[in-house]
């Protein structure tokens, strides 16, 4: 699949008043990364061809489908955490589109603006919208933050004179009263979302987004479980590529698209046949989210001969290991369950995060893994410093553990190769 193109959609860009030219370089490169990242692979599942085909589709046939939405009335909203309950838009009708920040390419856009020395994801999807280099960035209707950490909650000030930027007001600890709080904060977004679509949501709305989006986590908890089967049927850096794409697509085409890809790899599992060698060493990845295009540690992690069963992280099982009671039939009972579902996100900006350090352990014993890659970016201090805590579970447990601490450079790429090489040799032994 030399021939492989991120398709171009000029016409549309220009509606979305995007810098045109600028935007097809980028869509060049990440056309040329994915196929040497990607369709390089070998014995890739068939079904596989769908995801390529959202890559290649990435800056039209989504954002296409967005305008048309957008037309029709239905909101479109951009969030950049998975705290923003994505239920409550589709219950409104609306449509949740996560945006990415996860591209060096932005990068210098955003610092002409905010600090260097922030988070990297922070300041890649800031650049996305200064730069006007993000068709979803330049499609939706407004971005609902969210006050996890400071490098986030600070920016929404600033990208607020972008692009509207609401706030949730997301507790730091999980006791009674930050519980009530978070309640409260649901219900002053399903305020909003009901004020801009002009669409008062219904019970029965309500509980018809629940199960389609339970609908696209269950499918994701269905490929999980797959990839624990030694020799593993799907790649690491495929999976991923799904978790990306969860952000983006159309919920109900999406689950279907991943239980079609489940059912293939039930017959690889079956045939005892996988992408790599059953001797390859296995590896789980918990930290940060990787953000779409952010395929960096997967992609030196797998070329070094490894292979990648399981992301602990937001784009990853945080994002949908938990899902919402489907039998509970009244607005107010049903806001209670999903505002419990969603606290039980164990993002590190809470205090005391024990769940976390538990569920690490835990995937890494679902996931049949051989070694734990703790992955943190450059000036995330909760995730950086919670890594005290994952390692020393790791050590107590006696599992193969390394962390790394990186931004979206290829710079530190030769050193991180040493030491991924290092780690896979202990896995080993
Ligand atoms: S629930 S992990 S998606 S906040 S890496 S921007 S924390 S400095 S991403 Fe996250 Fe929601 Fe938590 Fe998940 Fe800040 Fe850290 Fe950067 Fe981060």
């Amino acid at each position: 699949m030399a021939d492989f193109e991120v398709k171009a959609y000029p016409e549309l860009w220009k509606e979305l008043d995007m810098d045109v030219a600028r935007f097809d370089k980028a869509r060049q490169m990440l056309g040329s990364a994915y196929a040497a990242m990607y369709l390089s692979q070998q014995n890739r599942p068939a079904a596989m061809a769908y995801f390529d085909n959202m890559v290649a589709e990435i800056h039209g046939g989504r954002v296409r489908e967005l305008m048309d939405a957008k037309k029709e009335g239905r909101p479109v909203v951009g969030t950049f955490c998975v705290y923003i309950p994505e239920e409550i838009v589709v219950a409104a009708g609306g449509i949740c589109v996560g945006l990415c920040g996860g591209s060096q390419g932005s990068i210098p856009d955003a610092e002409k603006i905010l600090p260097r020395n922030i988070c990297p994801m922070v300041k890649s999807a800031f650049g996305f919208k200064a730069g006007k280099i993000c068709p979803y960035f330049q499609a939706v209707d407004f971005v609902y933050g969210e006050t996890t950490c400071d490098a986030k909650k600070k920016t929404w000030e600033i990208l607020d004179r972008l692009v509207p930027t609401y706030v949730m007001e997301i507790p730091q600890m999980k006791n009674k009263r930050d519980k009530v709080l978070w309640l409260e904060e649901v219900k002053g977004f399903k305020q909003k979302v009901e004020e801009v679509s002009g669409k008062k949501i219904a019970a029965d709305d309500l509980a018809a987004a629940i199960k389609v989006i339970n609908g696209k986590r269950g499918a994701l908890q269905r490929l999980t479980r797959l990839r624990a089967a030694n020799p593993a049927p799907i790649s690491g850096k495929d999976a991923l590529l799904l978790e990306q794409i969860a952000f983006y697509d159309e919920p109900v085409r999406f689950a279907e698209k991943v239980n079609v890809l489940c059912d293939e790899l039930e017959q690889r599992v079956k045939r005892g046949e996988g992408v790599m060698p059953g001797d390859a060493p296995r590896v789980m990845v918990a930290g940060v989210p990787m953000a779409l295009p952010n395929w960096k540690v997967h992609n030196l992690v797998e070329t070094a001969g490894a292979v990648i069963v399981n992301e602990e992280s937001c784009i990853g099982t945080r994002y949908f290991k938990d899902l919402i009671a489907e039998n509970v039939k009244d607005m107010d009972g049903q806001l209670d369950v999903l505002t419990e579902r969603y606290m039980r996100i164990d993002c590190s900006c809470f205090t005391p995060n024990n769940e976390r350090i538990e569920q690490v352990v835990k995937e890494y014993r679902d996931s049949q893994a051989q070694g734990v890659l703790h992955y943190s970016l450059q000036f995330c201090h909760t995730y950086n410093v919670e890594e005290i805590r994952i390692k020393e579970a790791c050590q107590k447990e006696k599992i193969p553990y390394l962390s790394i601490e990186s931004d979206y450079s290829p710079e530190d790429v030769g050193q991180l190769q040493t030491r991924i090489e290092a780690f896979l040799e202990q896995i080993r032994g």
